[in-house]
């Protein structure tokens, strides 16, 4: 009993100090083996740390655990990223020049208990041409260590080739996200991997089968692709991806080139699974601009997570999954139609949603056993009904399972999103008439910590300064026909509105526990409503996740109570990577030829 009350205390001690005292662990090296047959299950949370056993969090009810207030656990997971230029041809298609982390692609698995501080040093190995770089940490809050958000000209420089930069930061938040590259596209080149936090769970289940990656796929190298979408030539603003792949495989359907060589190397991801056993997906649009539409043949499929919000569980056949959204499922397999062998397919659909010469990625589950070389033969629910909205699951079908409550908003403002073709012939997005642009060398971040927090002469740096609001309401009104997966740094917003007509400003869904989560696809001609609390000093970047629409400068900096961004004092590696940057561009030239985020 003492022992247990020493534990609690411990957990959610302020300091850090006695049996708390930090200790570094080596993070274990999990390379990408998800989909393999020889991929391991994930434990439900990370023992090798300093606690006298159990888990970080004691045995507290889940339901009254408040998420967003972390135990601090003591323990500083470690890693280590050499980021380099490689090959790759995840469908058995041409080798492609991929940018990858210690030579994987999708870069290594990063775990954490909730609480625990992750560390990670991030090499630039990028040659053959050099090419800044930063990592950003989907969906982590962030709290106190903005600095380490890895938004280039917000809240860094880009790493300069050859230097290093080391991010440190509370996993503050549990459940299942991703990391990626925010410099120019970057992560559509292959620069992302999986980020899972241990935390309490709400359900039960009986393995955790990890990280199931959807992702469309693209044979042009990211740059090539970013130079079309910027061309002035209209003809090359459309590119459709060639393949969809499930854990980086799916292979790809030669027919659809006349050059086959090489080609057909291809392979399915796969898993075993025993019926009557439940198993936990953590179901994850890594991708650059496709929707994602996920299912198991005949299977019922149950969400108990979006993004990083345990919600109460709810059943369906397809879980739909915009660019950035997550989604954790349970699933309990069952024979179908007698056979053991059954596909899982992820599907980029409808006329707005997607672009895809091949839109089905495919897996195969073998049941109870069933031999490793078998093909399924079972057959797809029908198709979602395309209705152009490309929209999410209605939003009151996500209940938060942990209630916060929503305050009046001390301020609402809309944002209109547009589509403009400026005057030298380059399509934009923009926000409230501004495309955004980044500057590299001038982090905004910094700026507002030297108390320099407007910017007349940059309009391009798309600044909305929310002072010291304490929350923060957002009508945005979609007047393009495209539709955005809009997704928040620094915080979760709560999303009050979806629809396909103007909000009326007042009806909120499920007002007395609304949806919440940091990405949510904003309809073609639609509007969506979202507040979030100022409760987080800094500059936080609020954007659509298509690579393609962020480069056309789809993209807003959301200000908050810029005179707190000091309380936590500047690390000494933003001015060492800044000087590292400027350096190299005073005698390389960077080709920032998209909004460069
Ligand atoms: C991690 O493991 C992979 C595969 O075993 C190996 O190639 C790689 O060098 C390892 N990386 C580190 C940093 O140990
Ligand atoms: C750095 O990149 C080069 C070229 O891609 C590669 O050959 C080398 O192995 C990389 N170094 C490390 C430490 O990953
Ligand atoms: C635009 O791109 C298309 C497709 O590559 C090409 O055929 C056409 O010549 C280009 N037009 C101009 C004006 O460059
Ligand atoms: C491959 O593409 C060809 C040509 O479009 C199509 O006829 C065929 O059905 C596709 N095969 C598969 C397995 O999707
Ligand atoms: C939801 O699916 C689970 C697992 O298949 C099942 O046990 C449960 O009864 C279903 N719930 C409802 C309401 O259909
Ligand atoms: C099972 O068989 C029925 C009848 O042939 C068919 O309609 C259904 O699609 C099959 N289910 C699966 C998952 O293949
Ligand atoms: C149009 O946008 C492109 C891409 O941002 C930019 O390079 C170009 O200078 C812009 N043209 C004008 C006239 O502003
Ligand atoms: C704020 O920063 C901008 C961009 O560097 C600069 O142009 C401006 O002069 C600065 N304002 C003040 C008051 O220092
Ligand atoms: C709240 O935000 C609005 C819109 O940016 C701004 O005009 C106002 O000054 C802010 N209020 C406070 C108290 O900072
Ligand atoms: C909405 O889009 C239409 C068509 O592109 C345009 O004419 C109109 O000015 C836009 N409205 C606003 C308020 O931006
Ligand atoms: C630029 C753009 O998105 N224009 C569209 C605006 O909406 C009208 C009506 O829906 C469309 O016809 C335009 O193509
Ligand atoms: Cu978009």
């Amino acid at each position: 009993m003492k022992g247990l009350l020493a534990l609690v205390a411990c957990a959610f001690a302020t300091s850090t100090s006695g049996a708390c005292a930090s200790r570094i662990q080596e993070a274990k090296n999990r390379t990408f083996q998800w989909g393999s047959l020889k991929a391991t299950k994930l434990p439900k949370f990370l023992t090798n740390n300093p606690l006298p056993g159990g888990t970080p969090w004691g045995k507290i009810d889940p339901a009254t655990i408040n998420p967003k207030n972390p135990p601090i656990t003591g323990v500083t997971r470690r890693y280590d990223f050499v980021i380099s230029r490689g090959e790759l041809a995840p469908d058995g298609y041409l080798k492609k020049s991929g940018i990858l982390i210690n030579g994987q692609f999708p870069g290594p698995t990063i775990e954490a208990n909730w609480g625990d501080m992750i560390e990670v040093t991030v090499k630039n190995n990028i040659t053959g041409p050099f090419e800044g770089t930063a990592l950003h940490w989907h969906g982590l809050f962030q709290k106190g260590s903005a600095w380490y958000d890895g938004v280039p000209s917000v809240s860094q420089c880009p790493i300069a080739p050859g230097a290093s930069f080391k991010y440190k930061f509370q996993a503050g938040v549990f459940g299942t996200s991703w990391y990626h590259s925010h410099y120019s596209a970057q992560a559509a080149g292959g620069l992302f991997g999986p980020l899972i936090v241990y935390g309490p769970s709400h359900v039960d289940y009986d393995e955790d089968v990890g990280p199931v990656m959807l992702a469309d796929w693209f044979h042009k190298d990211y740059f090539d692709i970013v130079k079309n979408v910027m061309s002035t030539n209209s003809t090359l603003w459309a590119n459709p991806s060639d393949n969809t792949l499930i854990n980086a495989r799916n292979p790809y359907n030669c027919s659809l080139v006349k050059d086959k060589n090489p080609c057909g190397t291809g392979s399915y991801s796969k898993f075993h699974f025993k019926s009557g056993r439940t198993y936990k997906l953590r179901l994850i649009n890594s991708g650059a601009a496709g929707m994602q539409y996920f299912s198991i043949d005949g299977q019922t499929l149950q969400i108990i997570s979006i993004d990083l919000t345990d919600i109460k569980p709810y059943n369906t056949s397809i879980v739909t999954l915009g660019v950035g959204q997550r989604s954790d499922v349970l699933f309990t397999p069952k024979v179908v139609n007698g056979t053991k062998a059954i596909w899982m397919r992820t599907l980029q659909s409808g006329k707005f949603c997607q672009r895809a010469a091949n839109p089905e990625g495919r897996a195969i589950v073998l049941l109870d056993g069933a031999k490793d070389t078998s093909i399924p033969v079972t057959t797809a629910y029908p198709a979602p009904i395309d209705d152009g909205t490309c929209k999410n699951e209605p939003l009151e079908n996500s209940v938060p399972h942990y209630v916060e409550e929503l305050p009046e908003p001390s301020v609402t403002f809309q944002i209109t999103v547009n589509t403009i073709v400026n005057k030298t012939g380059n399509q934009l997005y923009t926000m409230n008439g501004s495309p955004f642009m980044a500057n590299y060398n001038n982090p905004l971040l910094n700026l507002a910590y030297q108390k320099n927090t407007s910017y007349p002469d940059h309009p391009e740096w798309n600044v909305l300064n929310f002072g010291t609001n304490s929350s923060v309401r957002i009508v945005i009104w979609n007047n393009s026909t495209g539709p955005h997966p809009m997704h928040i740094h620094g915080h979760d917003m709560w999303i009050l509105y979806d629809g396909n007509d103007k909000w009326d400003g007042t009806t909120v869904v499920n007002p007395a526990n609304p949806q919440r989560r940091d990405t949510h696809n904003l309809r073609p001609k639609g509007w969506m409503v979202m507040q979030y609390n100022a409760d987080n000093p800094g500059i936080w970047p609020f954007h659509c996740h298509i690579a393609w629409h962020l480069s056309m400068g789809m993209y807003v900096n959301l200000m908050e109570r810029p005179g707190e961004i000091d309380q936590a004092g500047i690390p000494g590696i933003i001015a060492q990577t800044c000087d590292a940057w400027n350096k190299y561009t005073e005698t390389n030239v960077v080709e920032q030829i998209d909004s460069g985020v």
